[in-house]
């Protein structure tokens, strides 16, 4: 069997809005647009996979928080209706999505092994987050290949921002290995926005882009520093630290850690598709091309 492969991995930031603004069948609000240039750059990172062969997409999202380990998707189908707890006037998607249970499991199997506390979601009803479906909607809205989402265990709340990081260097790694060894080519997506200060109240209508900006000018540096390090990701994880605290970014999850763990930690720049602003927070689309855990 061939060796499987990472074939991209991308920043795909979930704010609900992208998906509200875009108006697909599944979401039961409907909007007047918004976001254009977050919803634009990922038309292009669509463009760009549209021409990649992959068989699955892997996330990794901060809205499936589970304190007790690092939990992954055990069941094949999930079909139910998701709503943002925060903007249920923006997001109730009916979503219906398919799990590669056999990789999500050696994923899981992998980490156990070196010593990650896991745990396989077997409950048929579980509720999937609006950070999973938000970035998988947005790269493949079709929902015609299956995926294996991964849970943040907040090691950073729940430890130190040291433990997350060196939490998720270790599932990155394992990652990596079991996707080698299962023979598959995957997409990996850290669900996260950047700088994650947000606005404490909406406007009327949500999507008045004449409202939108970032909450400050710190958070646009933060910003722009963390876009500029995109060759430079060693550099990313090691600054983590400052960014996590001033920046209240997202990246306190540890998606960014674990994609660019798994990616081998990648010293070529990314491709920037898009960035701005959603209620305040930065959001940027970025893609790291092809590498794999190893690599020169
Ligand atoms: O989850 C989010 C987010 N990350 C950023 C902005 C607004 C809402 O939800
Ligand atoms: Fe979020």
């Amino acid at each position: 069997m061939p060796k499987g492969e990472i074939v991209m991995g991308a920043l795909a930031p979930h704010p609900p809005h992208l998906v509200y603004a875009e108006n697909p069948p599944q979401n039961e609000a409907t909007s007047e647009g918004g976001w254009e240039e977050l919803r634009w750059g990922y038309e292009r990172l669509r463009e760009t996979l549209s021409d990649k062969d992959y068989d699955v997409i892997i996330v990794h999202t901060p809205h499936w928080a589970t304190f007790i380990g690092t939990h992954f998707l055990g069941v094949d189908k999930f079909k139910s209706l998701s709503v943002d707890p925060i903007f249920p006037n923006l997001f109730r998607y009916n979503y219906d999505l398919k799990v590669d249970v056999e990789l999500s499991k050696a994923i899981h199997d992998n980490a156990a092994d070196s010593g990650l506390l896991v745990k396989m979601m077997e409950n048929p009803d579980f509720r999937i987050d609006y950070g999973t479906i938000t970035s998988c909607h947005m790269v493949r809205p079709e929902w015609d290949k299956p995926i294996v989402s991964i849970s943040s265990n907040r090691g950073l709340s729940y430890y130190s921002v040291e433990v997350m990081q060196e939490m998720m260097i270790e599932l990155g790694k394992v990652t990596a290995q079991a996707i080698e060894a299962s023979g598959k080519k995957c997409v990996l997506l850290a669900s996260n926005s950047l700088s994650h200060r947000h606005f404490v109240t909406e406007t009327n209508p949500p999507e008045d882009m004449s409202k939108e900006h970032i909450t400050s000018h710190a958070m646009h540096l933060w910003d722009m520093r963390m876009i500029e390090r995109s060759g430079k990701t060693q550099q990313i994880l090691d600054e983590m630290p400052e960014f996590c605290e001033q920046a209240i970014a997202e990246a306190d999850g540890g998606a960014l850690t674990w994609m660019i763990s798994a990616m081998g930690i990648p010293d070529k720049p990314a491709i920037l598709h898009g960035y701005g602003t959603i209620i305040g927070t930065g959001n940027a689309i970025m893609e790291w091309p092809c590498y794999k855990w190893g690599d020169e």
